[in-house]
């Protein structure tokens, strides 16, 4: 059993979960799931762009644009999505479940200057599955929130490698990105943050 080496408000954290190796080796794969999916930006129903690109591997994608937040089966160019890297599948069998695989693999890539406001991950069908998150590349400023809006926040440097886990209580609480450090890591040759959400949909 793989134990945290942080919990924060119930977010485990398991810093340097996989090695620099592992993590090149990765990268590899997610250049394939990006060249059957390309990332595209998207556009948040109330019509402001999000600064982070975003794309998804597995049975199901996530979306946003004028009709709202959700799930889809199809990339907006109207393909499938690529099916989730094995050494991914591999991470959540070890971490949450090998009763069953996620639906989604998110993909955020955050260039220099992007973010992600403080919300919550609602849009699944059942919130008793836990989220689980890795970082690669350049660190990124982790904002961890309450189960409702307001109140006092903490933040986090996400290191490349480093794994979050969000199950009971600290499934619905308030996250985002506040900023990442360009230069803080040699990963992406042209810099940047990567991050993978693990989600159970339907
Ligand atoms: C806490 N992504 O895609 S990962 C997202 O780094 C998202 O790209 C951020 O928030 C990123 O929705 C944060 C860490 C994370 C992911 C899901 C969570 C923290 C969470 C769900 C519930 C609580
Ligand atoms: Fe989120």
């Amino acid at each position: 059993m793989t134990q945290p080496t942080l919990s924060i408000r119930g977010i485990d954290m398991f810093q340097g979960y996989l090695d620099p190796q592992a993590q090149v080796s990765l990268l590899d794969d997610l250049r394939d799931v990006i060249r059957q999916a390309p990332l595209f930006s998207p556009v948040t129903p109330g019509g402001r762009q999000m600064s982070v690109r975003m794309t998804s591997a597995g049975r199901y994608g996530w979306v946003t644009d004028s009709r709202g937040y959700r799930y889809e089966r199809r990339h907006p160019d109207g393909g499938e999505w690529p099916p989730i890297p094995d050494p991914v599948l591999a991470m959540w069998s070890d971490l949450v479940s090998t009763e069953r695989d996620p639906d989604c693999c998110l993909v955020n890539f955050y260039g220099e200057g992007a973010r992600m406001g403080l919300h919550q991950d609602r849009d699944e069908a059942d919130f008793g599955w836990p989220v689980l998150s890795l970082s690669l590349g350049d660190e990124g400023l982790f904002r961890v929130g309450n189960t409702t809006r307001g109140g006092k926040t903490e933040s986090v440097w996400l290191r490349s490698g480093d794994v979050l886990r969000m199950g009971g209580e600290a499934r619905l609480i308030y996250h985002g990105i506040d900023r990442i450090k360009p230069g803080s890591s040699t990963l992406l040759p042209r810099g940047g943050r990567i991050n993978l959400t693990l989600r159970v949909v339907d």
